[in-house]
């Protein structure tokens, strides 16, 4: 293995055990206020070191565990792939969103789930979950961005129909592929690229606004909700503002309340993918739940994703 190789499967791996840490830490905090956080945890010091016990992560872990599944399978995205791998990791116990639980309760049962993605929501789902979960199509295609920006779209189809939840994980996809790819922080030209390629006045307004944040107080105004738009630019912008701590980067998100596992999972797979696994706190990610699809699975996944990058 090169130095080079190391380099890149450390990358994926921090990208996987950062969504996941995000994810797992933020759910113990979800649809809570920013002021009940803040007056149990008044320093991000205080929320990193809380947890004592396994930590347990949420549907946005398993759905991108799905994601890398089909992409580790394919190549790329395909349909059928990817929702056989959505159906067999489904645990509704893990929390998902609605809308997405009807449409995998369809495709579970062999019912025509694409009428449910369209009807349920009419117009469909502009929800974070195809955001949430699309972190490993940044990863492997981080070097043919319209690429990228093509199979995240393609990964979000099966439960996002509203241009607004594909447009989420098309940015956040390009995000992630971004972050793997820089050696130095850049951040006038990681907000150039994201504005560059976003399609809607909606995201580009947002991602405008992330372009200018300076301090965690700052991370509100682009919203903490389960919709793509209002959850997307703001963890884009907390990796953004502290991009050389992968623990300030989720704090901040989880310190603004409401959708705070998604935040923190998104923001937690941008560190990680621009960190490494290496730069991850270590109790933390010790503590990540061991598991069949655990841990160490992530950490399997990971390597496969990056043989499968090797070899395209
Ligand atoms: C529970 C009106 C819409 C809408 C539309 C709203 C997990 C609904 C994860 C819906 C994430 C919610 C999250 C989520 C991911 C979406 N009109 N309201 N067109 N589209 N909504 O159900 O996978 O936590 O309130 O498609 O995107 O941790 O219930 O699921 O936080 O957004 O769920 O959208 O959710 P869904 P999802
Ligand atoms: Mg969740
Ligand atoms: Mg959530």
């Amino acid at each position: 293995m090169t130095i080079a190789d190391a380099i890149l499967k450390d990358r994926f791996e921090g990208c996987l055990l950062g969504l996941a840490v995000g994810d797992a830490l933020g759910g113990k905090f979800e649809a809570q206020s920013a002021e009940a956080i803040r007056a149990r945890f008044p320093t991000a010091e205080r929320l990193i070191a809380y947890p004592q016990e396994e930590i347990w992560y949420t549907d946005d872990t398993q759905m991108a565990i799905g994601v890398c599944e089909a992409l580790i399978e394919r190549g790329e995205i395909v349909e059928e792939v990817l929702c056989r791998a959505f159906v067999a990791n489904y645990l509704p116990s893990r929390g998902y969103g609605r809308g997405a639980r009807a449409v995998l309760d369809a495709m579970e049962d062999g019912r025509d789930y694409r009428q449910v993605a369209e009807k349920h929501f009419p117009g469909g789902s502009f929800g974070n979950g195809a955001a949430m979960r699309v972190a490993p199509i940044g990863l492997l295609f981080r070097d043919d961005l319209r690429r990228l920006w093509e199979q995240a779209r393609l990964s979000s189809l099966p439960t996002h129909l509203h241009p607004l939840g594909i447009e989420g994980a098309q940015v956040l996809a390009l995000a992630v592929g971004l972050c793997s790819n820089m050696e130095q922080f850049d951040r006038a030209g990681f907000f150039a690229e994201l504005l560059a390629a976003c399609a809607s006045p909606e995201y580009r307004a947002k991602l405008e606004a992330a372009a200018l944040v300076q301090t965690p107080d700052e991370l509100a105004k682009l919203g903490n909700r389960i919709e793509a738009l209002h959850s997307v630019s703001t963890a884009i912008a907390s990796f953004a503002l502290t991009p050389e701590s992968f623990e300030a980067a989720i704090s901040n998100v989880i310190f603004l309340g409401g959708d705070t596992d998604t935040l923190a999972a998104m923001a937690g797979a941008l560190s990680g993918a621009y960190l490494g696994a290496g730069r991850l706190p270590a109790r933390l990610v010790g503590l990540l739940e061991s598991s069949p699809k655990g841990r160490a699975y992530l950490q399997q996944l990971a390597a496969q994703l990056s043989v499968v990058y090797q070899s395209e």
